[in-house]
């Protein structure tokens, strides 16, 4: 049989070292997977809702560092693409994904199911393009894979279902290495590296914020530390590189952070920004001496978020090879110190909060997240919720340069953990995957629950079931607002499970923590954990404190105002500060 466009297609991405697609199938899409079934080298990994193919795709990007690749059929199929695709492209993940489109001679006439995805996914690719004849095969996919690749993100190919059954044109067989670029490794110049010596070596106490720009320079930055005497607070995408074996470690400023990390970035004379793009302006020092310097391999990224005295371009690990012979030593240890001693104290009330108890009332969350980091494997990856569990994450998951850990970090969207964990298992097997999921995240993509058992995957699935959007719910009575449209019914999920062919778990004793947590990640297959806690619960750094007990009082006062009584006794109930 002649090699058809779709032949050709599949076959590209076997050479681009593609190891399986997440999908749904379609009519338009028919042509693809036929050559996929024939070719037998990349797998199909058939999920339940598209949204989910592409944060799968995302998360085997991100742990890989290598391509991944998600397809929809054409409208509807592809349209459910998207959310997941702007995450991808946000956390700069290479992502390629197949949109399926309706038959070229209906481009433009209405025709059924007819979108335009060029158009649609622009804003979260760096291309997009239709491939709308045989002869632009295979360059068209050469190029989205280059792209996604050396650029780092999201690329999207659409091609028409009949387009990929046409014979393929004659074109030269694509090659690995001319097809996968490598990332360059940018090395600042010379005066950048002395000016930003001569910055950090003047007087005055010096903090770094470090993020994920720092994955591979955990060594380097920590060598810095010691020559500056600098405390290290890290943004949460940081965590996973920079947190562990680290005795400058200071934990996390930001809306999720706590005070030892929020008092280190606010009281220093120099902040030093490595890698990382903190969006959130209110955390960074403002005092008229504080000089800040930024080092990042992206330009644009310098000074979008504080006015900054010296920005940088580099990467981390070779800027800091240049830098730090150059920095001097001796310097006094007392802010570092003094920083430090705050961590410690900033650790020990948040272990507090997590100790076990017993009793009737309700269970914290931070226990199940403390349990959950004890009793994970060494090389656990684990995915994280938007919502209350990113907080538990970040203060009770610990990080040791083996494990991983991911979320939707830039995108922010609802429902990313159970939907990465798909993609983190399929791409690892053999490794434990825990999703740290929140009621309305995991109800919100809920389908694809199914898909850990149709596709064989033995996810640790634990639900922080606290019957609300919890994390709005705080915002809005934080804020001064009577509480609206957050209240889940939620069914027994752990029964749910068992019906689902997967085993449950319902946790509703503070006193069963432990050993619930400890039997769901000593399973051999597929676990909901249904842990039933405490609604209320955030504890926050001090700025937000006296914002939010602003937004409390008159949330009290609307609460009498409006004979809201119950409101009220909601709140005196709340383990709001715990
Ligand atoms: C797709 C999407 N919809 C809405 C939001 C706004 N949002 C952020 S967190 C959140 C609540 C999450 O609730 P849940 O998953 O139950 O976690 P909890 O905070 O209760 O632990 C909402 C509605 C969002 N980030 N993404
Ligand atoms: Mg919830």
């Amino acid at each position: 049989m002649a090699q058809s466009v779709a032949d050709q297609f599949v076959e590209t991405l076997a050479v681009a070292g593609v190891k399986r697609i997440y999908g749904i199938v379609g009519d338009s899409l028919n042509g693809l997977t036929d050559s996929l079934r024939r070719q037998g080298k990349i797998e199909w990994v058939h999920v339940r809702h598209e949204e989910v193919a592409a944060f799968a795709a995302g998360a085997e990007a991100h742990l890989t560092g290598e391509l991944a690749v998600c397809a929809g059929s054409c409208g509807p199929g592809n349209l459910h693409l998207i959310n997941g695709l702007f995450d991808c492209h946000r956390s700069r993940v290479p992502v390629l994904a197949i949109a399926a489109q309706i038959p070229s001679a209906e481009i433009g006439a209405g025709y059924f199911q007819e979108t335009h995805p060029e158009t649609l996914f622009k804003e979260c690719s760096h291309y997009c393009e239709l491939i709308s004849a045989p002869n632009q095969m295979p360059r068209t996919l050469e190029i989205a894979i280059r792209q996604a690749v050396g650029n780092r993100g999201v690329s999207v190919v659409v091609i028409p279902g009949d387009v990929a059954l046409q014979p393929a044109a004659d074109a030269p067989a694509p090659k690995a290495e001319g097809l996968l670029p490598r990332r360059a490794v940018v090395t600042p110049p010379r005066d950048d590296v002395d000016r930003l010596a001569a910055l950090l070596n003047g007087d005055g106490r010096v903090t770094m914020l470090c993020g994920s720009g720092c994955r591979d320079a955990h060594d380097q930055v920590l060598a810095l530390a010691d020559r500056l005497k600098a405390p290290i607070v890290h943004a949460f995408r940081g965590k996973e590189y920079i947190e562990w074996d680290n005795p400058f470690d200071v934990g996390m400023t930001g809306l999720i952070g706590f005070s030892s990390g929020y008092y280190a970035m606010l009281d220093c004379d120099v902040l030093l920004m490595l890698g990382t793009d903190f969006p959130y302006r209110q955390f960074y020092p403002r005092g008229p001496g504080v000089r800040i310097a930024q080092v990042d391999v992206r330009p644009e990224n310098i000074g979008r978020r504080v006015s900054v005295d010296l920005g940088v371009v580099g990467d981390v690990r070779a800027t800091l090879d240049a830098l730090t012979p150059l920095v001097k030593e001796q310097r006094a240890r007392s802010h570092l110190d003094q920083a430090t001693q705050h961590y410690r104290k900033a650790r020990k009330e948040l272990d507090a909060l997590a100790a076990g108890s017993t009793g009737k009332h309700l269970i914290h969350p931070q226990p199940i997240a403390k349990a959950i980091s004890d009793h994970a494997a060494a090389d656990a990856i684990f995915t994280c919720d938007v919502g209350l569990p990113v907080v538990w994450a970040a203060r009770y998951l610990a990080m040791n340069g083996k494990r991983r850990l991911i979320g939707s970090f830039w995108h922010g969207s609802m429902a990313n953990a159970m939907a990465q964990s798909i993609g983190a298992q399929a791409a690892f097997p053999g490794r434990q995957v825990i999703s740290l999921s929140g009621d309305g995240g995991f109800s919100m993509l809920m389908g694809d629950f199914l898909s850990l058992v149709q596709l064989g995957l033995p996810v640790k699935v634990v639900v922080f079931n606290n019957s609300a959007l919890g994390f709005i719910e705080i915002e809005q009575k934080s804020s001064g607002f009577i509480d609206f449209g957050t209240s889940f019914k939620n069914p027994n999920f752990a029964a749910m499970a068992e019906a689902s062919g997967v085993r449950g778990i319902r946790i509703e004793d503070p006193a069963d923590v432990d050993k619930g947590i400890a039997a769901a990640l000593a399973h051999d297959g597929p676990v909901l954990v249904d842990a039933v806690v405490s609604r209320m619960v955030l504890p926050i750094p001090p700025a937000i404190t006296a914002e939010m007990a602003k937004g409390f009082t008159l949330y009290m006062v609307k609460a009498v105002l409006g004979g809201r009584a119950e409101d009220l006794i909601d709140l005196a109930r709340a383990d709001l500060w715990a």
